[in-house]
């Protein structure tokens, strides 16, 4: 017997991103293995974005640096600023995870800001 149940992604400055709509069927006490990058739609709402074409892979939306659940001007702001200080080591505006915050980062959120990325969930 099985129930049906839905995988949380929660990242310190992605979007949190759940499994595909409808949930995943689970048989309680047995391993679980899900991919979440073979299409969009394996997300809840086709909520992630193509990554790459050769091999197809689909990843998450970064750029939630206050994780208020949306992509937005503040969020560009922030990273903006420590791009502009050229902050560097483990902080949540370092997008790219090169330990340095620069234009890659920013062009990140800038682009998911201006696509109004969203938390979608059950
Ligand atoms: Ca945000
Ligand atoms: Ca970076």
């Amino acid at each position: 017997m099985y129930s049906k149940f839905y995988i949380q992604i929660k990242h310190r400055n992605s979007i949190e991103t759940w499994s595909k709509t409808g949930g995943q069927p689970y048989t309680l006490g047995s391993a679980l293995s899900y991919d979440f990058t073979s299409a969009a739609s394996q997300s809840y709402g086709s909520n992630m974005i193509k990554v790459n074409t050769s091999p197809l892979r689909f990843g998450i939306y970064g750029g939630d640096i206050n994780q208020d659940g949306t992509i937005d001007a503040t969020d560009l702001s922030g990273v903006d600023n420590d791009a502009s200080g050229s902050v560097s080591g483990y902080v949540k505006t370092d997008l790219t995870g090169d330990d340095f915050v620069d234009a890659g980062d920013v062009s990140i959120v800038d682009n998911n800001a201006s696509g109004s990325v969203s938390i979608m969930r059950p």
